[in-house]
C-alpha cells in the first residue's frame, strides 16, 4: 500500500505502508522524490495514531466540565448556533493540517453552500504567488529534479530543517549552492555563498542583482526581446539599486554581492522560500527575484509553489463554481475581528497558536462572544478553548488524493489503520451538519465527495480510477512559455499590476530601523504546531545577538500585546534581530502569536508576521 504524507510540507514523502502482525510500519520509499528517509514527524506518525492527544468522542463544554457526547447531540447544538446566525455572521476557519483533497477542501462547500464568512487562505504562501503571479501570469515554476542539475539559491528558506528532501537533492547534485537569511542558520552554515541580509531588504538585494546583470550585458537578449514586455521600464526602475545602495539598505558588503551576481550567472535555480511573503516587502522581493530568472532567459529558473501547475480544480472542490462566500477576512486579522462573528467553525489549524493575535479566538469563546466547534484528531489549544469538539481520523486512516506543491506526484492514499472511538471524516461531517441545518439538497452537498474529485482531476489528465488502481502517478511538467499576462509575455512592467491599481515594478519601501525585528525559523521537530504530543512544547526562549542580550529573562512588547521569555545569546543571530524557532508560547502559556503583526500584505494578504516588530526589556 502506498501512502503520502499529508501536512504542509514541500516535501510530501510517499511510503509503503507494511502491515506486520496488526503493527503497522512505514518505509520511506527508496527513489525520488523520498529518496529512503523521512523527518522526525514520519518517524512518529504510527506512534501519533495512539496519541493520549487524540480525541476519540464528541465533547461538549459547559460552564463547570467538558462532557462526552453523541455525535446526534453535538452536531444538533452546533446546527442549532448556525441556525441562529446570519450567513454572515458564521466564519470557518481552516488551513493545511492536512493537504488532502477530501480533508481540507471539500468541507468548504457546506460553508459556501450556506454563504457564510471565509478566511482568505493567505497565511502561508498567497502573497508570493500572487506577486509572482503579476509578472508571469503563474506562479509555479522549477520541477524537483533541476535542484540536482544545477546551482541551487536557497532564498529565505531554512531549506536544511524545513525542506530536507530539496536540500538533500541539491547537495547530491554537488553543484555549489547559495543561501540568502536574515540569520546564520544550518543552511546558511552548509552552503558555499551564504548571503545575510537585514530584514524586508530582499527587494534591494534583488534587484541590485538585476541591475548588475542588465550592466555587464549578460542578460538574454533573444528571450527578452520575443517573451517579455516592458523591458526597458524595468531597466529605468533598476538604475537606482547600485552595489553601494544595496551595501548601505541590505547590509551586503560589495565582495558578497558580487559573488552572488556570479553565481546567478551560473543559471542556478532559486528556491524562493514561501517565507518570503511573511516578510516586509515580501511580495516585492519574490517579484524581483523572479524576474532575475526573466533575465536569465530561464523560465523555469525559480521555485515557489507548483499547486497550480497540475491541473487540479480545487475551486471545484471547494464548491466555488457555485457558491462564494458573504465575506472575506484576511487570515492575520482574524484575530482581532472575530468577535464579529456568532459562531466559528474550524478544521483543520490551529488558528489560536497559528494565527497572529490567534489567542484573542480562545478569549471570545470564553467569554461566550463566539461558539467555538472544531473538528480535529488531536486536542490542541483551539480545541482547548472550544464548545464542540468533533473527533477527526488521522491521515492514515483515511482514503484521500493528496498532491505536493513541489513535486508532480499525485497520491491515493489507502487507510492503512481504523479511526479510534468515534472518529469521522470530514465529508462525512459537514453532509450530516448540512441535512440538520436544511441545505442537504444544495447542489454542492448533494454531489458525492468522490465524484467531486473525480472531475476536479479532469484537467490532470488521470480519472481518480486510474489513481486508485495506480496508488502514485507522475504528472506532467507544465508548459514553461505560456504566461497568462494582459500581454501573454512574461510583464516585467506589470500592466496586470497597473489594472488592480498596484505598482507596476517591484517596490522598496525602507522598513523601521528604531524596533527588533522578530522572525520565525522553522523547529525541526513540528511542523507548525504539530507533534508537540510527540516532542513536548518548544521551549519558550528568544535567541538573540550577545550584544543585545540584556537579561536571561526578557519581556518582548509591542502594541499587540506582551510575551515574557527566556532569553539566550547566539552568535548565528545578528544584532536587532530576535529568533524564536517555530510556533509556541512564552513562560505564562500564552501564544507567541499574541505579538505577530496581522496587517495584510498588498498582493496576497500575507501577514508580515516574520518581520514583527518589537521592543524588548528585562523581566
Ligand atoms: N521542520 C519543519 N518543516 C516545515 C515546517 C515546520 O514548521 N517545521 N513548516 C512547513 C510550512 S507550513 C512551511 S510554509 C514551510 C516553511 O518554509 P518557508 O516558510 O519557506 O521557510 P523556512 O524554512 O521556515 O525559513 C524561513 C527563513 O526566512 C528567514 N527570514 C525571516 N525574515 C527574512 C527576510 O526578511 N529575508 C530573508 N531573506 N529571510 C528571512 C528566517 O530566518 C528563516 O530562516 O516549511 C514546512 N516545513
Ligand atoms: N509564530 C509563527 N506563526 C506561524 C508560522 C510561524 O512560522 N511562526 N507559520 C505560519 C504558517 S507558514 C502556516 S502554514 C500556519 C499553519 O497553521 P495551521 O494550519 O493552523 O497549523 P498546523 O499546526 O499544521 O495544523 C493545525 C491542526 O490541523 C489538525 N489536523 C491535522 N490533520 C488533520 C486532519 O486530518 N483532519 C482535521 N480535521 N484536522 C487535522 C491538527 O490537529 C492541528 O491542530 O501557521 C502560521 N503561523
Ligand atoms: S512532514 Fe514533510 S518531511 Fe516529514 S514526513 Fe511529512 S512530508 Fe515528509
Ligand atoms: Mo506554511
Amino acid at each position: 500500500m502506498i501512502v503520502a504524507c499529508t501536512r504542509d510540507c514541500y516535501d510530501t514523502c510517499i511510503f509503503r505502508a507494511e502491515k506486520r502482525e496488526g503493527r503497522i510500519r512505514l518505509v520511506p520509499i527508496g527513489e525520488f522524490p523520498t529518496l529512503g528517509f523521512t523527518c522526525a514527524r514520519g518517524v512518529a506518525d504510527v506512534k501519533r495514531l495512539n496519541s493520549p492527544r487524540r480525541v476519540k468522542t464528541p465533547l461538549l463544554r459547559g460552564e463547570r466540565q467538558v462532557v462526552e457526547v453523541s455525535w446526534e447531540r453535538a452536531l444538533g447544538e452546533l446546527a442549532a448556533r448556525i441556525k441562529e446566525a446570519e450567513p454572515e455572521e458564521i466564519i470557518h476557519i481552516d488551513y493545511d493540517g492536512n493537504q488532502g483533497l477530501l480533508t481540507w477542501y471539500y468541507p468548504q462547500r457546506l460553508f459556501n453552500a450556506i454563504r457564510s464568512a471565509s478566511t482568505d487562505y493567505s497565511i502561508c504562501s498567497a502573497e508570493g504567488s500572487e506577486a509572482i503571479k503579476l509578472h508571469w501570469g503563474r506562479s509555479y515554476g522549477a520541477m524537483p529534479e533541476e535542484l540536482e542539475k544545477r546551482p541551487a539559491a536557497f532564498w529565505a528558506l531554512d531549506a536544511s530543517t524545513s525542506f530536507i528532501h530539496g536540500w538533500a537533492l541539491a547537495k547530491r547534485g554537488r553543484n555549489p549552492t547559495a543561501a540568502v537569511d536574515v540569520i546564520w542558520t544550518n543552511t546558511m552554515r552548509h552552503v558555499d555563498l551564504p548571503v545575510l541580509v537585514r530584514p524586508g531588504t530582499d527587494v534591494v538585494l534583488a534587484l541590485g542583482v538585476a541591475r548588475e546583470i542588465i550592466e555587464m550585458g549578460a542578460y538574454d537578449r533573444e528571450f527578452v526581446e520575443r517573451h517579455t514586455h516592458g523591458f526597458e521600464q524595468f531597466v529605468k526602475h533598476v538604475q537606482k539599486f547600485t552595489p553601494q545602495y544595496v551595501e548601505e539598505e541590505a547590509g551586503v558588503p560589495r565582495d558578497v554581492f558580487y559573488k552572488l551576481v556570479d553565481f546567478y550567472l551560473k543559471k542556478p535555480v532559486t528556491i524562493i522560500g514561501f517565507a518570503i511573503g511573511r516578510t516586509e516587502n515580501g511580495g516585492d522581493a519574490a517579484r524581483a527575484i523572479s524576474l532575475i530568472h526573466a533575465l536569465l532567459g530561464d523560465p523555469a529558473g525559480f521555485y515557489y509553489s507548483n499547486s497550480g501547475a497540475w491541473g487540479i480544480d480545487f475551486a471545484y472542490i471547494r464548491g466555488l463554481h457555485a457558491a462564494k462566500p458573504s465575506k472575506v477576512v484576511p487570515m492575520g486579522l482574524v484575530g482581532g475581528a472575530i468577535s464579529q462573528f456568532k459562531v466559528a467553525y474550524v478544521w483543520n489549524a490551529n488558528p489560536v497558536a497559528t494565527l497572529p493575535q490567534g489567542d484573542r479566538i480562545a478569549k471570545a469563546a470564553e467569554r461566550g462572544d463566539i461558539t467555538l466547534a472544531v473538528h480535529t484528531p488531536l486536542m490542541d489549544e483551539t480545541a482547548e478553548a472550544a464548545h464542540i469538539v468533533l473527533p477527526a481520523p488521522l491521515y492514515l486512516e483515511k482514503e484521500d488524493v493528496v498532491y505536493s506543491y513541489w513535486h508532480n506526484y499525485l497520491i491515493y492514499n489507502t487507510a492503512v489503520a481504523d479511526p479510534p472511538g468515534f472518529a469521522r471524516r470530514e465529508t462525512w461531517v459537514v453532509r450530516e451538519l448540512a441535512k440538520l441545518i436544511g441545505v442537504g439538497d444544495h447542489p454542492l452537498m448533494r454531489e458525492d465527495p468522490w465524484d467531486a474529485v473525480n472531475i476536479a482531476l479532469k484537467g490532470t489528465g488521470i480519472t481518480l480510477e486510474e489513481l486508485r488502481r495506480r496508488g502514485a502517478v507522475r504528472l506532467p511538467a507544465p508548459d514553461y512559455y505560456k504566461y497568462p499576462t494582459a500581454t501573454g509575455k512574461v510583464e516585467f512592467y506589470s500592466v496586470t499590476a497597473v489594472k488592480k491599481g498596484l505598482p507596476p515594478l517591484p517596490e522598496y519601501k525602507p522598513p523601521r530601523r528604531d524596533a527588533y525585528v522578530l522572525t520565525f525559523p522553522p523547529n525541526p521537530l513540528y511542523t507548525n504546531s504539530q507533534f508537540r504530543d510527540i516532542y513536548g512544547e518548544p521551549e519558550p526562549a528568544v535567541y538573540l545577538n550577545p550584544s543585545d542580550f540584556v537579561s536571561d529573562c526578557v519581556v518582548l512588547y509591542n502594541e499587540n500585546g506582551e510575551a515574557v521569555l527566556k532569553a539566550k545569546p547566539s552568535p548565528h543571530v545578528p544584532r536587532g534581530v530576535i529568533v524564536y524557532t517555530g510556533i509556541g508560547k512564552d513562560l505564562r502559556g500564552v501564544p507567541i502569536n499574541t505579538l505577530a503583526r496581522g496587517e495584510p500584505g498588498p498582493y496576497g494578504g500575507t501577514p508580515r508576521l516574520y518581520t514583527t516588530y518589537v521592543n524588548i526589556r528585562p523581566c
